[in-house]
């Protein structure tokens, strides 16, 4: 069997992640928000591409939607959350469905239809999520959101090191690419080299230092969120 990964939302080709166990990472941010909400008690998750879509389905019943997301790293106006995992609190997200839309997180989620199953990923659920590729026992592509289409440091290193879960376990056939990121993982095994990501830069211009902190720890969830049918949702048992 094998993993496979591609480097950006824009680079997702219907062919590649047709009928694989997919899992889609955007540690900064999007993704750590969704695991953080679903870990959070909120029901489910539904990711949007537009802004216009968020709100149409949020104004149907504005006391069981949350709206969530950024343009720009930034609140979108009208929005209760921002695209920081700290606001998802039990709180705020116990109970209610989050309707989410970021630049690059959500755009990747919904250009994984098509494979047999999507998973939610990131830095803080990634030996979680290694656990459940092993157990789908398929080919696995790796979606990286990436960054307005480019390549983006952060979601390689984060998927070099769910590789190197993967590995410690069971053996996979690597790509190039898979081969390069848990190489590039292995040479920075402390995450420091995320530090360099262009979009880690961006955060902290914002002052989001937190954010950060928050996104880079390892396997603080033990949960996998898996998008299905438009939903996310925390599935007992993923679907094989
Ligand atoms: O790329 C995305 O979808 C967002 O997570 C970007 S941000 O970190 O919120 O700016
Ligand atoms: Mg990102």
């Amino acid at each position: 069997m094998k993993i496979d990964l591609i480097i950006s939302a824009d680079d997702i080709k219907k062919e590649k992640v047709i009928d694989k166990s997919v899992v889609v990472i955007d540690m900064l941010r999007a993704t750590s928000v969704i695991v953080t909400a679903m870990n959070n008690g909120c029901d489910e998750v539904i990711p949007v591409v537009t802004i216009e879509e968020a709100l149409s389905i949020a104004d149907k019943d504005r006391e069981k939607y949350i709206l969530g997301g950024e343009r720009k790293a930034l609140k979108i106006e009208g929005f209760d959350c921002s695209n920081s995992p700290l606001e998802y609190t039990s709180q705020v997200v116990a109970n209610k469905t989050l309707v989410i839309t970021t630049s690059n997180g959500t755009r990747a989620i919904k250009g994984s239809e098509g494979a047999r199953n999507i998973l939610i990923g990131a830095l803080i659920n990634a030996k979680a999520v290694a656990e459940k590729l092993i157990k789908l026992n398929n080919d696995i592509v790796i979606i990286n959101a990436g960054t307005y289409g480019q390549f983006s440091i952060d979601d390689f290193i984060c998927s070099g090191y769910i590789i190197d879960c993967i590995l410690k376990e069971k053996q996979f056939e690597l790509t190039d690419i898979a081969k390069t990121a848990h190489y590039l993982y292995n040479k920075s095994p402390n995450l420091e080299f995320i530090k360099s990501a262009s979009h880690f830069k961006r955060i902290e211009e914002l002052k989001l230092q937190e954010d950060l902190k928050y996104c880079c720890k390892r396997d603080i969830i033990g949960r996998v969120p898996e998008y299905k049918e438009g939903r996310i949702r925390l599935f007992d048992n993923l679907s094989e």
